[in-house]
Parts: structure tokens; C-alpha cells; sequence
């Protein structure tokens, strides 16, 4: 719901992140450190291992766990990826796929559950998470309601990303682009405008959880190491592409070269060494973790992090008055111009009463 304070006060939340994204325009290009590899379970199986994978759950698969670089050092790290480092994971079951609609339908039939979209925010949700002395919005704005990317028609300067955000009221998980769109045709797309709170709820439901970042950055390399993409070092190819991004000029030329100019049904492109689709673009998807952008730098070096479930609480310089979770994997915006956040290693924050149109979320399994 905070979402609709920030449309109404100048959306300083996108004003963040539009400033961190276009002070790293410049192409992600290749970052190898080493021969590609497969990192090996730095354990024996755990007994009884084989007999997991063969029993996993529908629609999920088994990541033996193992060791890894997590984050990187590479030129066109963000801050917060920095320093790479050694993190041990246990293994654990993960989702093929990104959370469907169809997936999310079943959820919201069998509770009647009703996402943050859904709900009309309070006066005070949106100004506990407002700098001081920030107006009130006006009452006939507290209606449901979320952001919907909108193309633009030119080219727009990328530090104005209010060209390209609309607040739209009745936009929703059932109505991606606001009242009058639908889910027809799309059910075997990944749902769209969850907040957090939502895929915690649809989570629980299932039985299962969001991953932490080292579990969905461990799943998301598909045993490659240290390698930019999830596919490898190849930047996305316009002819064969792995991702659904954004192909052509940001924000107002999409020419939807890979195939999709939103979302795209999931499993549209070539799966990831675990078997793992779109963990690159497509959506965001929420991280169980607070998002602290100097996590990495509080590690003490040469050590090992085991399971690390992150920080205990959010923090984030260049959002002081927001608490943010964590999301990974970039999204169908996602464009070298603009965004190359579609690195397994690339991290964001999302405050977690918010929902938009290109995040969602996956679900992990383990013991
Ligand atoms: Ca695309």
C-alpha cells in the first residue's frame, strides 16, 4: 500500500532505484574469473537424498546443495553485490517455475484471500513509510490499487521514471494492466503485483517458503561458477534469447525480439543448469531476506557463511524511511541501458506491503 504514497509523493521510491539503475548503464559484459565449472555438493548426500529427488513435489526439483561465490566483483557490480564471497547451502527443493496465475488462483480460491492491491491503504501506512513533512495524500486517493508500467511514446529521460510508472486504481494480480485487462490467455503466466506479504501468505499456504537470496542465488547459477548469467557468460542474444528482457530502446521502443513485451508464459526459455526457468527476467520474485544493501561488506573475510538467512532488519542509505525484502533475477524492463540486474548475483529491495507489475515470486522446499 505504500506503493500509492509514493505514486502520490513523487514516487521517491522509483526515484532511488532509477537513480542507482542509471549510474550503471553500461552493458553487463563478460566477468569470467575462471573456467566454467560445476560446484560439486561439498558433502556427501545426505542419506536418503536420492530417494527426495525422485520424490519431489510437483512442479519442483531437487538442488543439492554445495558451495559457492555468492555475489561478485565484476566491473559492472552494484555496490550491494560486493564482495563476492563463500556461502554454503543446504539442499533444498525449489519451483521449475515462477508462481503461475493459475498457480495463485487456486491459492485465492481455496481462502478467499485478498492481496495488498486488493485493499484499500490506510493514511497511516502511507506516511509511517514517508520522509518528514510529506504531505498527506489527498482521501480520494486511498483506493485499491498498484503501479503499471507504461510505455512511453519517445524517448524520455531515465531519471523520470514517472513517464513510465502509472498509478492505476483496480490494477491487481486479476487485472495486470487495471480494470479492463484480464487474465485470459495469461494463466500460465507468473502472477503479478504480490507483495511480499502476499507470497508469504500464498508460501504457507503451499506448504513451502520464499528462498533466502543464497538459496535463490545458489539455485539461479545452476551449478556455474562465478559466471554473469545464469546461462553463462554470452550476453542475452537476440536471436537465440535465454531471458525475457527488454529488447530495443527503453522505455518507449520495445520491439519484443525475444518474443514477449510483458510477461511471458513461464518455461518460454531454456531452463538453467538445475532445470530452473526464468531465473533470469520475466519477473522480480521475492526473497525471504530484509534487503540490506552492505550485507556482503559486514562478512568477514576468508570465512565460509552457512545458510545465511539474512540481515535482521532492512537497510538501505538511499531509502531511509523504508523497510524493504529482498528480490532477485530482474524482469521483462529489464534492459542494459537501463537495468542489467537480470545477474543472478543482482539484488533489490522492495518495500513489503507493495506489489507492481513485474515482480512475483517462487517457493522453495526443505527440511
Ligand atoms: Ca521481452
Amino acid at each position: 500500500m505504500v506503493i500509492l504514497g509514493l505514486a502520490a509523493f513523487g514516487l521517491s521510491y522509483f526515484t532511488t532505484r532509477i537513480r542507482r539503475d542509471t549510474g550503471n548503464a553500461s552493458p553487463a559484459a563478460s566477468v569470467p574469473q575462471e573456467t566454467t565449472k560445476v560446484v560439486a555438493p561439498v558433502a556427501q548426500p545426505k542419506s536418503g537424498e536420492a530417494k527426495e529427488a525422485k520424490s519431489a513435489p510437483e512442479g519442483m526439483v531437487w538442488v543439492p546443495g554445495g558451495e559457492f561465490w555468492m555475489g561478485t566483483d565484476s566491473k559492472d557490480a552494484w555496490p550491494d553485490e560486493q564482495p563476492a564471497h563463500k556461502v554454503r547451502v543446504d539442499g533444498f527443493f525449489i519451483d521449475v517455475t515462477e508462481v503461475t496465475n493459475a498457480d495463485f488462483r487456486k491459492f485465492v480460491d481455496a481462502t478467499k484471500f485478498v492481496t495488498t492491491a486488493e485493499r484499500a491503504p490506510t493514511l497511516e501506512e502511507i506516511m509511517s513509510q514517508s520522509p518528514p513533512g510529506t504531505p498527506p495524500p489527498p482521501p480520494e486517493s486511498l483506493v485499491p490499487g498498484s503501479l503499471v508500467f507504461m510505455t512511453t511514446d519517445r524517448p524520455v529521460p531515465l531519471n523520470d521514471f514517472s513517464q513510465w510508472w502509472a498509478w492505476t486504481p483496480g490494477a491487481n494480480w486479476q487485472h495486470p494492466e487495471g480494470p479492463g485487462s484480464d487474465l485470459k490467455g495469461r494463466e500460465l503466466h507468473p502472477v503479478v503485483h504480490v507483495s511480499w506479504d502476499d507470497a508469504v501468505a500464498y508460501a504457507k499456504w503451499a506448504g513451502k517458503r520464499l528462498p533466502t537470496e543464497a538459496e535463490w542465488e545458489f539455485a539461479a547459477r545452476g551449478g556455474l561458477d562465478r559466471k554473469n548469467f545464469s546461462w553463462g557468460e554470452e550476453p542475452p542474444s537476440l536471436t537465440k534469447p535465454q531471458a525475457n528482457l527488454w529488447t530495443g530502446n527503453f522505455p518507449n521502443l520495445n520491439t519484443a525480439q525475444d518474443g514477449f513485451e510483458r510477461t511471458a508464459p513461464v518455461k518460454s526459455y531454456p531452463p538453467n543448469g538445475y532445470g530452473l526457468y526464468d531465473m533470469a527476467g520475466n519477473v522480480w520474485e521475492w526473497c525471504a531476506d530484509w534487503y540490506d544493501r552492505d550485507a556482503y561488506k559486514r562478512l568477514r573475510p576468508g570465512t565460509v557463511t552457512v545458510n545465511p538467512a539474512g540481515p535482521s532488519a532492512s537497510n538501505d542509505p538511499l531509502r531511509p524511511y523504508t523497510t524493504q525484502r529482498s528480490q532477485r533475477g530482474g524482469s521483462f524492463l529489464c534492459n542494459d541501458s537501463y537495468c542489467s540486474r537480470y545477474r543472478p548475483s543482482a539484488r533489490h529491495g522492495g518495500t513489503p506491503d507493495t506489489g507492481i507489475s513485474h515482480v512475483g515470486f517462487r517457493c522453495i522446499l526443505s527440511d
